[in-house]
């Protein structure tokens, strides 16, 4: 199967179980399971669950496992979305070309809808069917996405960005930033798509220096894309970071070396490939696709 023919099966096959694994909206209570699903389904590009099968593939693991880490870690990167959106936040009324579900539903529904999502994320990791060499592996990886989402992760990182608006950072702080907000959670779907498949330490290092490289990578094209695309083509608002004074990668390097930068963490990333020969093809891809990437 060619690259593109591979993502669109990702793509498809995870929106179909995320909408297996989020409650029905028309079960109890009503209002927040519908606006859980607003949050989730019908968007977003899925570039974790698409990590986390990508790493799997190295290693041969289960398609069913596969679909419940990237889920997992689906479901926390939406309530991320959902919680960052909030006015005590960024503020923000669009996201994914669709109001935010703070202005479609209420800010207290939001905030639910970030709570239970985290929650689900969990059990959906944590439900499996009986096999005994998952049921080995899961406490790590349980922990491995606590940790991901939590103080020393995502949310850490979260808490470094409010602290920094206004603020002029050096590169090595925006680095510390975004390793944590934006980076803990694509390592953690590169990894947990390693664990699927009972990858062992040597591999696991090996992908966690890619996943550091790529999720930075991540990072930086998401600021190029916000000083240079459109709000329609980003479906979310486009220069919100210079709006809001935001240290970001364009402003501290500007556009020319950004992109630069970006040029040389692709090919890093691609270079700590090496020791899975064309088995990491699917990751290869995947990271030229952050780089290429319009929105
Ligand atoms: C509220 C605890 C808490 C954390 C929020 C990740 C994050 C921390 C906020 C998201 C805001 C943001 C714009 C982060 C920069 C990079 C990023 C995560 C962009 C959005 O991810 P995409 O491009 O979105 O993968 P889609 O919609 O495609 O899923």
């Amino acid at each position: 199967m060619n690259f593109a023919d591979w993502m669109s099966a990702v793509q498809d096959r995870t929106e179909a179980a995320l909408a297996t694994f989020l409650p029905p909206a028309d079960a109890l209570p009503g209002r927040l399971h519908d606006a859980m699903r607003y949050a989730v389904l019908g968007g977003g590009k899925r570039v974790r669950p698409l990590l986390c099968h990508a790493a799997g593939a190295v290693f041969d693991a289960p398609a069913a496992e596969l679909d419940r880490a990237a889920c997992a870690v689906e479901l926390i990167h939406g309530y991320s979305l959902v919680h960052d959106d909030l006015p005590c936040m960024d503020d923000d009324t669009l996201r994914r070309g669709k109001p935010t579900v703070h202005v479609e539903y209420d800010e207290a529904t939001a905030l639910l809808v970030g709570d239970a999502l985290q929650s689900l994320a969990f059990q959906v990791l944590a439900e499996t069917p009986e096999s005994p060499s998952r049921q080995r592996r899961l406490s790590s990886m349980i922990a491995l996405l606590a940790h991901a989402a939590g103080s020393r992760g995502m949310a850490g990182g979260q808490a470094i960005d409010l602290a920094a608006v206004g603020r002029t950072l050096t590169l090595a702080e925006l680095e510390q930033m975004h390793i944590h907000k934006t980076g803990a959670l694509i390592r953690a779907a590169v990894l947990l798509g390693a664990h699927c498949g009972n990858a062992d330490a040597a591999a696991l290092t090996s992908l966690t220096r890619y996943a550091n490289r790529i999720g930075l990578l991540f990072q930086v094209v998401d600021d190029i894309l916000d000083a240079e695309a459109s709000t329609a083509t980003l479906g979310k608002t486009a220069g919100k970071d210079a709006a809001q004074n935001k240290p970001t990668y364009v402003t501290l390097l500007g556009a020319t070396r950004a992109k630069a930068l970006a040029a040389e963490l692709r090919d890093d990333a691609i270079k700590a490939l090496a020791p899975f020969g064309n088995r990491a093809d699917h990751l290869a891809g995947l990271t030229r696709y952050i780089v290429e990437r319009s929105f």
